[in-house]
């Protein structure tokens, strides 16, 4: 079990475009990526600098790097969009604006490697909508989720109409979003929207620990994970199924695979057991 303090030594902030990012602070350990929201004054608000940041450090993640997590500095994870920048803005303006949330969204969930939220605070809003781009979900006591744009008078545009109704459900965020309801760590949990509880203070480690184990997996089956499952639960069980074999054909005869099943077969592999 790795203890708080090793999971959180031995970083090595970027160098080069990635420190370039003055709203993020990026940092390397190994194979792993950490990339921290750094606007706490603004409590890690999304304005469109961020948003672009964020595009760029997922996009620019060196070939090296096998899994990420991404936290926020300060007392919450994320307070949604800025809404100071919420100016008038024409009807292609916005639609812009929301695709550009799209897309750094998109780098995140189809990009090169599996991504880690850990969360604390606020989870509210683009916040929600961040945290729900990513791979894993972990959250601490602080944590609480919520989608105050009903309350705003606007909607989501960060994707979150697409990728959190497939965590807790419709009916769930509906009420979220007509009501105001604020759904704690411990409710978001229990309708799938995080899969990892601690206690304060705990869910950085926790979440780098986990991306320490996904950084072990073999490339090609990250990539299915990410890449080709999510298509595969979008298709008719038919394509599904046809898109399955193929990915699980091409997954099987990769040289790591062969490896690792050689590996098993002469006893030199973990075996499952329980955790
Ligand atoms: C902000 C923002 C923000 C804080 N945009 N500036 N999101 C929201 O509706 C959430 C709005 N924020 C809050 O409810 C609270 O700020 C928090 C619960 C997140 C944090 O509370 P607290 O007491 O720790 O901080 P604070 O005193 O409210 O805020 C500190 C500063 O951050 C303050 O600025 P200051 O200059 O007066 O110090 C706040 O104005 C500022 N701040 N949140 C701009 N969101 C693609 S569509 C996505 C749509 C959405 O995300 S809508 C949801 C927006």
């Amino acid at each position: 079990m790795t203890t708080s303090d090793d999971a959180l030594s031995g970083w090595e902030p970027a160098q080069g475009a990635l420190a370039q990012l003055d709203m993020l602070q990026i940092a390397f350990r190994g194979r792993l990526a950490h990339v921290r929201l750094n606007r706490p004054a603004k409590r890690n608000a999304i304005s469109d600098a961020l948003i672009e940041q964020l595009h760029a450090a997922f996009v620019q993640l060196p070939e090296t790097v096998r899994a990420a997590v991404i936290s926020g500095e300060g007392d919450h994870f994320c307070a949604g969009l800025d809404l100071s920048e919420l100016v008038e803005r024409d009807i292609e303006a916005s639609v812009l604006h929301s695709r550009s949330w799209h897309a750094a969204f998109d780098a995140i969930q189809f990009g090169r490697v599996p991504v880690v939220a850990a969360l604390h605070g606020a989870v509210v809003g683009g916040g929600l909508e961040l945290a729900a781009a990513c791979h894993l979900r972990v959250a601490e006591d602080s944590a609480y989720f919520g989608l105050p744009e009903g309350q705003r008078g606007i909607f989501v545009g960060g994707g979150g109409s697409v990728r959190i109704p497939r965590l807790m459900g419709t009916a769930r965020m509906a009420d979220m979003m007509l009501t105001g309801r604020v759904f704690s760590a411990d409710e978001a949990e229990r309708y799938g929207v995080v899969g990892y509880r601690t206690p304060d203070g705990q869910a950085l480690a926790r979440s780098i620990e986990l991306a320490g184990r996904i950084a072990q997996t073999a490339r090609m089956t990250a990539f299915a994970v990410m890449h080709a499952l999510p298509r595969i639960v979008e298709q008719s069980p038919t394509e599904g199924l046809l898109t399955e074999s193929l990915i699980s054909a091409i997954a099987s005869s990769t040289p790591e695979a062969q490896a690792r099943l050689q590996a098993f077969l002469q006893g030199k592999a973990a075996k499952v057991v329980r955790s």
